[in-house]
């Protein structure tokens, strides 16, 4: 599942990099260029994402559609191009050999392309990532990674708890995959510069401040 809004570039180099034995989903937020069409060049399923606006809105859209197949494993990543799609058959190898039901990519602790993620970046996901890790007693390094692998269990389990509309969606899936009792691993992964331009703005950074206290206090109660 790739949830794309405006990544004409990004979408074409994520597609061409796509494992074949993978069949690609690319949910669309409201997209106003090319990504349907370059998305449907490369012959990827494409919907338009349901209840409104936002990534989280768009990430429970894929995941709904996923629950209607009968696909045992979801993958997620970006269609901005600075995850690698390859990656993700790492991820699914080591999701079975250690019997987890959720995969997140870590970019803090994998090889970054010089200029990908900025200081401000990396020391804002890890503070989030060591206090949601903390609050389950576990150590993560990037919770707000856009790389992702779920098992058919984790999807039914997680798919009906999620109310997350935008960014905050991440931090949403980590906490309710503990909250679930579900387990989850971390395994480090590349990360190049994006294509195009940014959808997650710096008021919608700071703003996931404010969420990831929501979501510590809330896994509390
Ligand atoms: N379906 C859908 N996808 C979205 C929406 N907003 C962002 N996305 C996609 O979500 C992914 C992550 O967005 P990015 O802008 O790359 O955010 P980021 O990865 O946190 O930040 P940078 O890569 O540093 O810009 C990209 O593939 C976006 O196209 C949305 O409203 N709906
Ligand atoms: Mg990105």
């Amino acid at each position: 599942m790739v949830p794309t809004l405006n990544e004409e570039e990004g979408i074409q180099k994520v597609l061409q990099d796509m494992p074949e034995d993978l069949a690609v989903l690319v949910v669309n937020g409201g997209t106003t260029d090319k990504t349907v069409e370059v998305a449907k060049h490369y012959r990827a399923i494409v919907i338009g994402q349901k209840f409104g606006r936002g990534k989280g809105y768009g990430v429970r859209t894929g995941m709904e559609f996923f629950l209607s197949t009968k696909n045992d494993v979801l993958c997620m990543i970006d269609g901005d191009g600075s995850n690698d799609p390859g990656e993700l058959l790492k991820m699914i190898e080591a999701m079975d050999a250690e019997k987890a039901e959720v995969v997140l990519g870590s970019r803090i602790r994998g090889k970054r392309e010089k200029g990908a993620m900025g200081l401000f970046t990396i020391f804002s996901n890890f503070i989030v990532s060591l206090l949601l890790g903390l609050r389950f007693l576990r150590f993560f390094t990037d919770v707000q990674t856009g790389y992702w692998v779920f098992s058919r269990k984790a999807v039914e389990t997680l798919y009906p708890r999620l109310k997350a509309k935008g960014f905050e969606i991440e931090m949403e899936i980590f906490v309710s995959t503990f909250d679930a009792g579900l387990k989850c691993i971390e395994v480090p992964v590349r990360y190049k510069k994006r294509l195009g331009e940014t959808k997650f703005r710096l008021f919608l950074r700071f703003r996931n401040f404010g969420y990831m206290i929501y979501y510590l206090l809330r896994s509390f109660f």
